[in-house]
């Protein structure tokens, strides 16, 4: 059965980027009390833009600015290490548990003497929803070197669960690159590419982060209820065999 597992074995990262398994949910590396006080810093921030709102540089959306996004990156790195400042750190939090389950140093990739961005902060509110898409830099981000870092995962970690809704969605199913023809326009791909695929899905529980390979399809389905969903999020690859390096 196509599930995500909680126990990590030795070839755990060789069975993300396999796609043996969809995910690996490492629980509660914060408290609730921890997840609070920082929900409590992140929503009275009022530096979060866009919807829905963020917090964080992200090099998606600067896939031709490259100047643009290492600048914005050093603001937004300097403002998340504010915000955290008072409470337990969620990045270190995260970096420490990847460091020790796969045994491989990780810090923030850099370039040229600069720092790619270390995470970005995302909060889905009441109605709010993510379509069908998958995240792959080796693709679409040449102009960057982390697009060579090669065995590339994403992590997440959520700091607020919503009061129902916000699941996240994994098809079994590999990006290739013939289906850049079912592109959406605005964002993401026809849900046609995943009709009758196998699926699983991952609640947010707050305090649990979650491993997966982001070249299989996935989805964020809709937020509902007063509560918003908020979580953080990075990229890492393998700079050797021993070092992870991230961005955002
Ligand atoms: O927040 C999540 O559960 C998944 C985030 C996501 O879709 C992504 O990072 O591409």
């Amino acid at each position: 059965m196509w599930t995500p597992q909680t126990l990590f074995e030795s070839d755990s990262y060789d069975d993300l980027i396999t796609g043996k398994i969809p995910a690996l949910i490492v629980p509660e590396i914060l408290s609730k009390t921890e997840c609070s006080s920082l929900c409590n810093r992140i929503t009275n921030n009022q530096t979060t833009n866009g919807n829905p709102r963020r917090f964080g540089t992200s090099l998606s959306s600067h896939i031709y600015e490259k100047s643009k996004y290492f600048s914005n990156a050093q603001r937004s790195n300097d403002s998340l290490k504010k915000l955290f400042a008072e409470n337990i750190s969620p990045l270190i939090a995260m970096r420490n548990a990847i460091s020790k389950k796969f045994q491989k140093q990780l810090t923030t990739a850099i370039e040229n003497g600069m720092s790619y961005s270390d995470a970005v902060i995302r909060i889905h509110g009441n109605d709010d929803s993510v379509h069908l898409h998958r995240d792959n830099s080796n693709f679409e981000m040449s102009d960057y070197n982390v697009s060579n870092l090669k065995n590339q995962l994403s992590a997440i970690l959520y700091l607020q669960s919503p009061e129902q809704g916000g699941e996240l969605t994994i098809y079994h199913k590999l990006w290739n690159k013939e289906d850049e023809r079912m592109r959406e326009p605005d964002f993401g791909y026809s849900s046609a590419l995943i009709e009758d695929v196998h699926k699983t899905k991952i609640s947010p529980i707050e305090g649990n982060m979650v491993l997966l390979n982001p070249k299989f399809y996935h989805q964020i389905e809709s937020v509902s209820g007063s509560r918003s969903r908020i979580s953080i999020g990075f990229f890492f690859g393998e700079l050797s065999k021993n070092y992870l390096c991230s961005w955002s």
